[in-house]
């Protein structure tokens, strides 16, 4: 009898396995452009499948090692790292990861050609697309806000194709007293000779080894917060007053260094007006919302191509498992969702491309500022059921941890909790619907794309005519119906500039969606709000 070995799932080329990114790129790109990103992509693909999971797998298993003292009881708070985190780091620079946005060598379309990489990169980075997401955002404060010497070469090290000249940035937001309501913020800024320095303790900083970050402190006598930029090194090897209590332990993102710091005077610049700190930073907040998007989808279809590729060699009762009725019903649909999500994240991504361009129309603006918290609510949420659904397809194999399944799921946790709740989301979706026209000019982009849109944009008129209190009680659930909907209309139009061939392929997956996924919406009733506030609160049942 000879002993049985199942064939393990593999990877080749993850542009050229990827099941829609070549189709939507021709089919938004211009022609010669195309051809260009498509050449690049297939480089970036061979790699993704190989050399740098090699280094991400590398990074994860060599997790960062706080050093606080020297052998002589100097403090000295040496973050130590794997190489193939240093290495993930020099790639990312020689990729253009973040130089690709701001080179703008492919105008309008630069952010697309930008996020089409990272979204091959993210699932072999080890969430070095971490850092990467904070140097973006930087990168976008600087070029908005940057006056001095100073922030103009931070933002050119942020955007350097040189692995020597190349820098991440940190974003020093959270203190113990939250995340999300940052108002609580209680680091200083004070001014000392002609110095700022800041006092005070971040509680969670990631990618605390980057050579900058961007902090929220309280200027004196002021109420509001103000942004500073701080450099994270006065000279090399030696922190710029700053103390790294610990380092975080977390359930993933192994790889990735997040720290406790207490600011002991580090010397800060201000960037951005005084007492505007949370405007000024959300231009960060929007960019770092969509690389959360773009790594949730990037996250999922790695799990989804294993797993599909895994199904094909499975043999049960008798058959490939991917022949299987409910193997193939259940994902099919899991793998809709993520459809979706791609749809939403390239299409604010372009959006953001032409604001760059500065060929965005008022409408768009409007769509970019409410969607982005809902496509970043709705991707993140997404990625943690299909990586939970993905592991199951795999059974006993995709719990283990050296099948390279488990880290999925471990990792996709972070994505609702990283840069956001989905609640704060929600919030955020509901503040952009209240002070602008977005919702309006939302219905009659669904209504341009969608012939039948009468069918699906009730809900969008029903809002309007809500009180305050029900629209922030049904806030959630309505961004889910959003996203659904506009990722519908996103698909549906795509669907119909196609040619026939490309046609035939989709419409399986929009004909599902309508009539399966897109699903409803009701208002959560005041009443219902009590009822629920009771269950919730009520000592005993
Ligand atoms: C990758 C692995 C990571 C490893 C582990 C990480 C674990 C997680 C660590 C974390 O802590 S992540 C949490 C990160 N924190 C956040 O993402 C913040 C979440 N909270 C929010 O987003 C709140 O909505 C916000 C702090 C922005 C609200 O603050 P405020 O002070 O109540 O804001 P307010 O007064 O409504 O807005 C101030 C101004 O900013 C307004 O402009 P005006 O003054 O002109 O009216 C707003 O319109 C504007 N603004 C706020 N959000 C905006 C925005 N503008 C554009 N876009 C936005 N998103």
């Amino acid at each position: 009898m000879s002993a049985f070995f199942q064939d393990p799932p593999t990877l080749e080329n993850t542009y050229q396995e990827n099941r829609w990114l070549k189709m939507y790129l021709s089919h938004k790109l211009p022609k010669q452009m195309f051809a260009e990103v498509d050449l690049d992509l297939n480089q970036l693909g061979k790699k993704c499948a190989k050399e740098y999971l090699e280094l991400a797998r590398t990074a994860e298993r060599e997790k960062p090692v706080h050093i606080p003292y020297t052998p002589w009881g100097e403090r000295r708070d040496e973050i130590r790292l794997s190489h193939a985190w240093h290495e993930l780091q020099d790639i990312s620079a020689r990729e253009g990861m973040v130089a690709i946005a701001y080179e703008r060598k492919f105008s309008e379309y630069s952010r697309l050609y930008q996020f089409a990489k990272l979204y091959l990169f993210h699932p072999s980075s080890a969430f070095f697309t971490c850092p990467l997401a904070m140097a973006d955002g930087a990168a976008k404060v600087l070029e908005t806000y940057g006056e001095s010497d100073s922030h103009k070469a931070a933002f050119r090290h942020l955007t350097s194709r040189d692995p020597k000249q190349f820098w991440t940035s940190g974003q020093w937001m959270t203190e113990r007293t939250g995340g999300s309501d940052v108002s609580g913020t209680s680091t200083e800024a004070r001014s000392e000779g002609n110095k700022i320095r800041l006092y005070g303790t971040k509680w969670f900083s990631s990618a605390t080894t980057s050579a900058m970050a961007l902090a929220l402190a309280k200027l004196p006598a002021s109420k509001s917060l103000t942004l500073f930029m701080v450099e994270t090194y006065s000279k090399p090897g030696i922190l710029n007053h700053i103390q790294v209590n610990r380092l975080k332990d977390k359930l993933g993102t192994w790889a990735l260094p997040t720290a406790e710091l207490t600011l002991q005077g580090t010397v800060a610049e201000q960037v951005g007006p005084r007492d505007q700190g949370v405007k000024t930073v959300a231009s960060m907040l929007n960019i770092t919302r969509l690389y959360n998007s773009i790594c949730s989808v990037g996250q999922s279809t790695r799990g989804f191509d294993l797993l599909r590729n895994y199904s094909s060699k499975r043999k049960v009762f008798g058959h490939a498992l991917s022949d299987q009725v409910l193997h193939y019903t259940t994902f099919a649909e899991e793998e809709l969702k993520n459809l979706a999500g791609f749809l939403l994240t390239f299409e604010l991504v372009h959006l953001l491309g032409k604001e760059e361009c500065k060929t965005l129309k008022p409408n768009e603006a409007d769509i970019l500022r409410l969607m982005t918290p809902v496509c970043k609510l709705f991707t993140a949420r997404s990625a943690i059921q299909s990586a939970s659904e993905v592991i199951e397809g795999f059974g006993g194999a995709g719990y283990i941890e050296d099948s390279g399944i488990p880290v999925q799921l471990r990792d996709s946790q972070v994505f609702p909790i990283w840069e956001g709740a989905t609640n704060v989301l929600s919030l955020d979706m509901l503040r952009a619907a209240q002070k602008t026209d977005a919702l309006a000019t939302l219905k009659a982009d669904i209504e341009s794309r969608l012939k039948n849109a009468h069918e699906f944009v009730g809900p969008l008129e029903i809002w309007a005519t809500l009180s305050s209190e029900v629209q922030l009680a049904s806030s959630r659930s309505f961004a889910f119906y959003l996203a659904r909907l506009y990722s519908y209309s996103l698909l549906m139009s795509w669907l119909e500039k196609e040619t026939e061939p490309n046609q035939i392929r989709l419409r399986p997956w929009a004909e599902h969606f309508a009539k399966r996924y897109l699903g409803s919406w009701q208002p959560t009733q005041e009443e219902e709000t009590r009822r629920l506030h009771e269950m919730w609160t009520s000592p005993k049942v």
